[in-house]
Order: structure tokens, then sequence, then C-alpha cells
């Protein structure tokens, strides 16, 4: 049994942590860096340890720290969060061959989706839909211009160890395609030390739906529905909801029934996130995210259940809580909020001077926030996420529209304001939406 967690993170999910294991009646570790001394999750932990400078390579990545930080406090499990080491298949195995509880999948899931290539063939194998491509990374620029005359232009190359959009390059033609493999490999070598891309039939206009899963050590996976996060910008989503203005139950079954195939292929555990291209009534598995995702919460409001809960439940070896997938009640969505520049989004770093924190009907606030909070330049800019749920996704519009501009944050700028302009977009409203609404919103304004 689990007795004391050790969260290997910071900001408003180190909280979030913090909040499931006080209700499990487990005792909590943070750890910090010099820079977040006075950060919340420091001041809510039952304990702290100062694990390293302010730079997270030195800090928040630091494995030895980390480890030494559990070991001096008698912590037992350790919960990655999101970022940081979460997809890190070797901190995952260290944390468990110090006889820690890794609260996250098995090391070798992680290990095998983070190859996406490998993880692309896999779950093709399991019968799930992948977009026409190759199998394997490409050893020839001739080899990739072949398979894109029988697949038909336009393609798109992405790197095997890449992921969430780094390393891909888009081709219209042979020749752009030829320029694109040396400078995608290049790219690919530069940022992953691993060269190899692979090719895809590129879609043009796709949203962006996923799957939430939750599975066990018994082998019993449940799809929890998707989630559409389509609004995003440089590959950082600014918006979450769900369920999806365009899935219908036919197709959520099908989804939930491909994510689940995809987990149970790589003998998964915990809570995961298989990402699919949706376009023309058509789904094609993009990635698997093998950790509590930011965007958890939309899910958590319209299935009832509590994510981080469950990874405490079957991190201990016990059986999910959820035994099959539960009818999908109202709407939710998630608005995250920066300390960015609402226009340019620089950063904003700086001391929260004033703060009014939204409350009310259908509204949940995950946040690290508090008056008097000196936001650190080190790490991302994710401050807070206002989290609004209602009976269908009208009302969540208007409750969305109240609890933003209820919300005041002063002395650092914020992207509140940006919120309240999407929600006035008539494609927005109309749940119009694709991985391209935020290109045509911001060139619009
Ligand atoms: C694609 C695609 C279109 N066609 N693959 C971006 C992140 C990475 N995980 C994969 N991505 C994409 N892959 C094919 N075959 C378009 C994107 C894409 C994208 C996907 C989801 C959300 C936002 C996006 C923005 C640009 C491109």
């Amino acid at each position: 049994m689990i007795r004391k967690v050790l969260i290997a993170n910071r900001g408003e999910i180190a909280v979030r942590i913090i909040a499931a294991c006080r209700e499990a009646g487990l005792a909590t570790v943070a750890i910090h860096s010099e820079a977040d001394r006075e950060a919340l999750h420091v001041r809510l932990a039952d304990e702290s340890v100062c694990i390293g400078p302010p730079y997270a390579k030195e800090s928040y990545l630091n494995i030895t720290s980390i480890i030494a930080a559990a070991e001096i406090t008698g912590a037992d499990a350790v919960h990655p969060g999101y970022g940081f080491l979460s997809e890190n298949a070797q901190f995952a195995e260290v944390v468990q061959e110090c006889g820690l509880t890794w609260i996250g999948p098995p090391p070798g899931a992680i290990r095998l989706m983070g190859d996406k290539a490998t993880a692309r063939r896999t779950v093709a194998a399991r019968g799930v839909p992948v977009l026409p491509g190759s199998p394997e990374p490409l050893q020839t620029r001739e080899q990739a211009v072949e398979l894109a005359h029988s697949i038909g232009f336009p393609v798109i190359l992405k790197a095997s160890a890449g992921g969430g959009g780094k390393g891909m390059r888009v081709a219209h033609d042979a020749r752009e395609l030829r320029h694109a493999f040396d400078t995608a490999r290049h790219e690919a070598e530069r940022a992953f030390g691993v060269p190899d891309v692979y090719l895809e039939k590129y879609l043009t206009q796709p949203r962006h739906i996923e799957i939430q899963v939750i599975a066990d050590r018994f082998g019993k996976v449940v799809a929890l529905g998707e989630r559409e996060c389509s609004i995003q910008r440089r590959h950082q989503k600014l918006i979450e909801e769900a369920p999806s203005p365009v899935i219908t139950p036919e197709l959520r079954k099908a989804m939930g029934d491909a994510a689940a195939a995809a987990a149970k292929a790589v003998g998964y555990e915990s809570a995961g996130t298989v990402e699919f291209l949706f376009q023309d009534g058509q789904f094609y598995f993009m990635e698997m995210n093998t950790r509590i995702q930011v965007e958890h919460p939309v899910t958590e409001l319209v299935t009832g259940v509590d994510l981080v809960l469950e990874q405490l439940r079957v991190a201990q070896g016990e059986r999910l809580s959820v035994t099959r997938t539960p009818k999908l009640s109202g709407h939710a969505m998630e608005f995250r909020i920066n300390a960015e520049d609402p226009e340019t989004f620089a950063p904003s770093p700086g001391t929260v001077s004033f703060l009014a924190l939204p409350g009310g009907p259908g509204v949940r606030l995950d946040t690290h926030l508090y008056r008097g909070y000196r936001i650190p330049p080190y790490y991302d800019s994710l401050i807070a996420k206002l989290i609004v749920y209602g009976s269908d996704r009208q009302e969540v519009l208007r409750r969305a529209r109240r609890a933003l501009s209820m919300f005041v944050v002063e002395g650092i700028k914020t992207t509140i304001p940006l919120h309240l302009k999407i929600l006035e977009d008539g494609d927005f409203k109309a749940g119009n939406l694709s991985t391209r609404f935020m290109d045509r919103f911001l060139s619009s304004r």
C-alpha cells in the first residue's frame, strides 16, 4: 500500500495531485526548485524538499535529486504529473528499481509509444485505423518519393522520436518532399538525437480529437469518451471541450474501442490518452500520450470519474472503480490561462498584485495562484485552468463568458482577454473547429 506520495512536479498539477492524495488519505511530499520556495504546492504538501537551482534541468528534471528526496522523506510512491519526467521511461524504471511505486504506465509502454513510428505500426496491427503511410522509418529520399506517389500528395514527414509537432514537414510534390526529407531528418537528429522520419498522407483540415483511457493491471481498459482539442496555437492547446460537437454515439464507441485496443496492445496501465485526427467522418490514430494530461478535468466533469484518484488506485494494484464507459453527461470546456501578453504571446512573469477568482454554478478552477505570488520566469506560463460545466454547450458558453469576465488578475498580463474574444467568434460558437482555427482567428484580428 502507498502511504506517502512524492509529487515530481510543480504548479497547478502538483496542487491537483495533492488534492487527490488528501482525499485518499495519503501523505504528500512536494519537491521544488530554489525559484519555487513560495509556490503553493510547497505550502499545501505535508513536507517539502528543495532539489536544486531554478533551471528545470537542475531540479525538476534531476532524477538523482528527486530519488534522494524520496529516500530522505520516506516517500513510497512517485507521481510525475505532466511534462518534465512524466514520459521518461528511464525515470519510471529508476523509481521502480529503488523500490518505489510509480504512479504511471509501465516503462515499456512509455518507451514504445514514445517511438511514434513503432507506436503507429503496433496499433495498426491491432486494427486501429492509421493514415496511409510508411510502417518503418524511411531510409532514402527516393523511397519517400516513391511511397508519396503511391499514396498521393500532400504528405507529411514526422520524426519517429518526436511528437507534439516537433520535426514535422509537409510536402505537396516530389521536389518539396526531397527537400523536406533532408531538413526533417536534420531537425529530428538535432532535436532528439535520432534522425528517423516516417511518412503519412497529410490531412489539410483535421480536428484533433482524443480519447481518455484508464487501465488497471488486470488488463481492464475503460475508454472515458473524447475531448475535442482543435483550438491550438503552435501545438499548445488553448481550449478543450467534451463532448466534441461532431462525435456521434456510434463514433464515440468506435473511437473508444480503438483507443482501448491501442492501450491493450502495449500492456497499458494508469491514465492515458489516444490522440486521433478526425476529418470527413473518419478517425486516424496520431499518437498516445502516456501521462495524465493538462485537460483531464474536462473528462472528469462529463464522466464523474476522478482520474488522479483512479491513478492512485491502480498504482496500488487495485481494480478500476469504473468498469465500463459511463454515459457522458452535460458539457465541459477548459480555458488554459497563461501569464502571457494576449496579443503577442510573450511570457509575462511577475507578481500577482490583485486576484479575484470566479466561482458559482458550473465553475472549477485548477490553479496555483494566490495574491502576492511571484510567477517565476523559468517554467511554462500556465497559471490557471478555468473549467466550465453545464447541461449543454450553450449553457457552457454563457457560463464561460461570465466566469472569464469575473476573473481578475493584476500585476501580470494573462490570456483571459483572448479567451473572451474567441468566445465571440462565429465559428467557435457554432462548433466549427479545426486545427486551422487559431491561424484564421489570429490573422483576422
Ligand atoms: C498530422 C496532421 C495532418 N495530417 N498528420 C501535429 C502534432 C503531431 N502530433 C501531429 N500533428 C499533425 N499531424 C497528418 N497525417 C496535422 C497535424 C497538426 C496538428 C494536429 C493536431 C492539432 C494541431 C495541429 C496543428 C498542425 C498540424
